[in-house]
């Protein structure tokens, strides 16, 4: 596990040098949640119903923009409004996976406009280190006026039976969040990934990746396409910062309880991590 785990979320947040880890820890310590919820529902009015009624137990609500059937303008304006209301920040869960020139274009640009809009992206390294440079060039391009509020996570592991996302892909992943530490916020995996010291020469002493595990349910073991899960208490105790929840909590008969369930028990395995301090 990473050196920083052991940390509060209040410590880490003191003075993490990138700007949107350390808003991560600063909305999670106010409203004592690690909980992502991942609102994988099909229509703008179902994702902003979710989004207002589980706002208040949530750090960050994570999208797949592209699975709604009548996206629109309307989508954008909802869920900023509620991120702002509720203080959560916006993941869109793109996974990037393509040449710089492309995933610069997807990113930016087209009907989704994503750039406007998601605080976190992340991506595939899989086409190798020019698709991490390619996403940091266009977040601090000097027009782009969401600057400082955007991060990347790099998918370094999946949660899916006979995942691929191992090895020196994994290592490779570090190495790259290293090089690109401004942009690159931390990683989504299975675990705390610091510690494999992939390249040592780019790892610093304030290194401090946030990490988001997804593939958390308190009910299920898996489904029957290959998803493979864990409990919050056991994500959390391999390093997650944030875990992500979808069917547990959005397939829940109730979703605002499921919600209140998921951040309790993600929180008291944080506290434990921490040892109350
Ligand atoms: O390795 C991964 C990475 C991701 S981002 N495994 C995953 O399941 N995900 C995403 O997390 C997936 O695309 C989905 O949106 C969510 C898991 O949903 P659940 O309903 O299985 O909790």
């Amino acid at each position: 596990m990473s050196s920083k785990s052991q940390l509060s979320y209040k410590a880490r947040a003191s003075n993490h040098p990138n700007v949107l880890a350390k808003k991560l820890f600063e909305i999670a310590e106010a409203k004592q949640t690690n909980v992502t919820v991942s609102a994988d529902v099909t229509t703008t009015k179902e994702l902003l119903d979710l989004a207002d009624r589980l706002g208040p137990y949530i750090a960050v609500i994570k999208t797949h923009i592209d699975i709604l059937s009548d996206f629109s303008d309307e989508t954008i304006t909802g869920l900023n409004a509620l991120a702002a209301k509720h203080n959560f920040l916006i993941f869109e869960d793109r996974k990037f996976i393509d040449i710089g020139n492309t995933v610069q274009k997807q990113y930016h640009n087209g009907t989704l406009r994503i750039s406007e809009w998601a605080h976190i992206i992340n991506c595939s390294i899989l086409p190798g280190e020019g698709i991490v440079e390619a996403l940091a060039q266009t977040a601090s391009a000097s027009d782009f006026p969401y600057g400082p509020e955007r991060g990347l996570l790099i998918l370094a592991e999946m949660t899916s039976k006979g995942s691929l996302a191992t090895g020196e892909y994994t290592k490779k992943s570090i190495d790259y969040a290293r090089k690109y530490k401004n942009f690159v916020t931390g990683f989504v995996s299975t675990r705390a990934l610091g510690d494999e010291q992939a390249d040592s020469s780019l790892a610093t002493e304030d290194e401090d990746f946030v990490v988001f595990t997804t593939g958390v349910n308190l009910s299920s073991k898996g489904d029957k396409l290959g998803q493979q899960y864990q409990t919050p208490q056991s994500a959390i105790g391999r390093g997650a910062d944030f875990i992500i929840a979808g069917r547990g909590i959005y397939a829940a008969p109730d979703p605002v309880d499921a919600a209140k369930q998921y951040q309790k028990q993600g929180w008291e395995a944080y506290l434990a991590r921490i040892g109350g301090q």
